[in-house]
């Protein structure tokens, strides 16, 4: 089962935003934003810009109907500047003219007033000057300061990780159009339609009802659609209102690595204490979060943070306390682990660390704390645990001692190279740690010829979620694939949706589907029960097409039913609701069972350093992951090798550079560098551990978006150990760990 996109894909034919044929009319928005990171707006001069030709109109601050605001968590986003600025690239006003290009030229014309404010770009200087955006929050198991007295041996150390580009290949948009009576259609690259609906509603004064947001698909989200799309539909839908015209606003390249956010950086510190058998008996961490100018998602962000900052590990005694700093930034944002890695990366330095020092392999401290089914994570739930099946599962396929005799072998007979194994275990948490956001609805129309559309709240990303919900209503119907269609992700079909989010999308959507499915299924055998002379309705099924009674098969077909029951007059549509069972969280206690389930694996990472020059190759990423039951093998090995991909590009060449004025130097496609196909793993295997359980997955189909990133983290620790076979040292555990970085720590001066 391949992804219904792929072949609209390959021959360029699929719609994105920028494809939707434009409205006669139409006026293209191109934002004017700061050249400064942090000042007083003393002035704003668009007479020049104006006069341009093909100018419309300027739109600044002052011209808003509705109010000036898109902080969906905290209120201190204004959507256009007022009185000051924040960070480089803030939007400041916003130029309407009949082409892109006069848009883009007229821009330029803009000139602004500012009495520039030293910025702050450091997380550790907003926290020493008291600039959180939400007050600390901490996690709590047992008691870490008894315990590191009872260590027999403890560590201390730091850790700094930069942010990271989304690059999603489609930037960021929005058109407005305008409809009846002063209402908004707007079409947006957004992961979240609801969030899209609700900031443009703040910002002209609209109610929900008069706003519709459809999205088609994105190309590429990765977290960074799911608030940050808001701005420039915000902005269209403005420009619309006042204008009474269609407004498109796609963003270029550099605007939009300018003006949006990214991965949080973080600086952290860590303790551990071990007692003599390796179990790691104590840990303490502290995590100062670069959050940008503005609140954003950071504090969920940093939220995940805390509940991955033990991975897959078991400590009893936990004290993890995490920073929100405020900066002079652009507002950072969700990205595919939405917090996770920077909590895990944290506590796998603070293992290698120790190992370091004591002499024995990472591997033998992280195997030796593997949680087990019954163990309790920091923030109170238990564990059901697939941590030791899958490592061991690894071991056992990809044979952990083979491949290190391999590198040390090699290692031993190379003058300049070094071959570095690591392994990385991961445990990610599946749910929205809001709870209220663990719901989703879902619409299924039987249509008369018998074909079927569904419309969810979940937006297709390139992660497959379309073709998902499609198996779900074609395997409720026993019918093919190409018999369901899966229509764009719009808020008058499907209202108050969660944005795709969490991998959480195919669960909680699924779920709403298959629900939907059912009950018009059983309307629909009540119709049959008369034609095929059943006893009872759980006799009968559906599969391929017809309809069987006691399995077997009868001449009633699909489309012969769904007609009989039309004339019937039964009803053939059905919109469903889903919510999470048993899930939950205290914040006042900081415990509960947030999680639906775990997704756990293991990988080892395989990477080979060219001593001379500081380059290296990642060999292969073998790993063994938890995916329940996969409904699409295909899809889901899709989003493992996607994710470890963007998740070593993070740990080792991707590297978001700010100068110290705040400004983005690494802003465009020829200073930012992610993976290509050079610089992929030469091989990922993956070996499924399939289980039996039930889990509250889709078809027990495990979620499998996020996770696999975090695989990548073990190509740091790889690239580390072969340095370290080169020459004594000891690198800071510093992301990225570009080859620039590398090389240093090979010929530094470590006496
Ligand atoms: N895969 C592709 N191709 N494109 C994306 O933008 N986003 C990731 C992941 N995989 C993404 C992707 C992120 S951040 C999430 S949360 C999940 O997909 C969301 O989709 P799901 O809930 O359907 O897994
Ligand atoms: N978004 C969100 C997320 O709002 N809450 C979450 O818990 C989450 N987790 C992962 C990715 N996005
Ligand atoms: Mo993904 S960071 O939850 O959009």
């Amino acid at each position: 089962m391949n992804n219904i996109d792929s072949h609209s894909h390959v021959r360029g034919e699929s719609v994105y935003l920028d494809d939707i044929p434009v409205v006669r009319g139409t006026l293209y928005a191109c934002v004017f934003d700061s050249p400064v990171a942090h000042g007083k707006l003393m002035s704003v001069d668009t007479s020049d810009a104006e006069k341009c030709e093909g100018v419309f109109k300027v739109i600044t601050a002052k011209d808003l109907i509705g109010e000036n605001q898109i902080g969906g968590i905290v209120p201190d986003e204004p959507l256009l500047a007022e009185g000051e600025v924040h960070f480089h690239g803030m939007p400041i006003a916003v130029v309407l003219a009949d082409s892109e290009e006069l848009a883009r030229k007229a821009a330029k014309k803009i000139t602004v007033e500012i009495d520039e404010l030293e910025p702050v770009t450091d997380p550790r200087v907003a926290a020493a000057n008291g600039d959180l955006i939400v007050p600390p929050k901490k996690f709590v198991l047992g008691d870490t300061a008894n315990a590191f007295s009872n260590c027999a041996h403890v560590f201390e150390g730091r850790t700094e990780q930069n942010g990271q580009e989304h690059l999603y290949i489609e930037t960021q948009g929005a058109y407005a159009v305008p409809t009846e009576n002063g209402g908004l259609k707007i079409y947006s690259s957004t992961q979240g339609p609801t969030a899209v609906q609700r900031a443009v509603c703040r910002v002209t004064g609209l109610a929900m009802h008069e706003v519709e947001v459809d999205v088609q698909r994105l190309g590429g989200g990765f977290g960074g659609k799911e608030d940050q799309a808001n701005a420039w539909a915000g902005v269209v839908a403005v420009a619309t209102q006042l204008t009474k015209r269609p407004v498109k606003y796609a963003l270029h390249r550099m605007e939009d690595m300018r003006m949006t956010g990214k991965r949080h950086p973080y600086s952290s510190d860590y303790k551990i204490g071990l007692d003599e058998n390796l179990k790691v008996i104590a840990y303490e961490a502290s995590f100062y979060q670069n959050a940008g100018a503005s609140c954003d998602l950071s504090p969920p962000v940093l939220e995940r943070t805390l509940f991955h900052c033990t991975n897959s590990y078991y400590i009893p005694n936990v004290t993890a306390t995490a920073y929100c700093c405020r900066t002079n930034l652009p507002p950072n944002t969700a990205f595919r682990g939405f917090g996770g890695p920077q909590g895990m990366f944290v506590i796998e330095s603070a293992i290698a660390h120790a190992a370091e020092k004591l002499g024995v392999p990472a591997a033998e401290i992280q195997r030796r704390n593997l949680i087990e089914t019954g163990d309790a994570f920091p923030y109170g739930q238990i564990a059901e645990s697939e941590a030791i099946t899958s490592w061991t599962q690894a071991e056992g396929k990809f044979d952990f001692a083979v491949l290190q005799k391999e590198a040390d072998d090699f290692n031993a007979n190379s003058k300049y190279f070094r071959k570095g194994v690591a392994t990385m275990p991961v445990c990610f948490g599946i749910s929205f740690t809001k709870t209220p956001m663990n719901q989703a609805r879902s619409l299924v129309h039987v249509y008369t010829d018998g074909s079927v559309a569904v419309s969810t709240g979940a937006v297709e990303m390139g992660q497959g979620v379309n073709t998902k919900m499609a198996q779900v209503a074609a395997k409720m119907f026993g019918l093919e694939i190409g018999d369901v269609k899966v229509h764009t992700t719009n808020t008058l079909r499907i209202a108050n949706t969660s944005p795709t989010a969490a991998s959480a999308a195919a669960d909680l959507n699924g779920k709403a589907t298959q629900i939907a499915c059912e009950t018009i299924r059983e309307r629909l055998f009540e119709v049959a029960k008369e034609f095929v002379e059943a006893a009872r309705i759980e006799d009968l099924s559906l599969e391929n097409g017809l309809v069987h009674h006691n399995g077997e098969k009868t001449s009633l077909s699909w489309q012969s039913l769904v007609m009989e029951a039309h004339l019937q007059r039964v009803n053939l549509s059905e919109h469903s609701h889903y919510a999470t069972p048993g899930i939950g969280f205290d914040w006042s206690t900081a415990k509960g069972h947030p999680f639906a389930y775990h997704v756990y694996g293991t990988a080892i990472v395989g990477v080979t350093v060219d001593c001379l020059r500081g380059r290296y190759e990642i060999d292969y990423v073998k790993c063994c992951h938890d995916f329940g039951t996969s409904m699409n093998t295909a899809v889901d090995l899709g989003q493992i090798e996607g994710g470890i991909v963007q998740g070593l590009g993070w740990v080792t060449m991707e590297e978001v550079v700010y100068d110290e004025k705040g400004k983005l130097r690494s802003n465009a496609l020829s200073t930012y560098k992610v993976p290509d196909i050079y610089s992929v793993p030469k091989e990922i295997s993956v070996s499924p551990l399939e289980t039996e359980k039930n889990n509250l997955a889709i078809f027990n189909s495990k979620a499998v978006g996020e996770p696999p990133l975090m695989y990548g983290i073990g190509a740091y620790f790889a690239i580390r150990n072969a340095v370290r076979a080169f020459t004594d040292c000891s690198p800071e555990f510093d992301l990225p760990f570009t080859p620039e970085k590398v090389l240093m720590n090979l010929y530094a001066d470590n006496s």
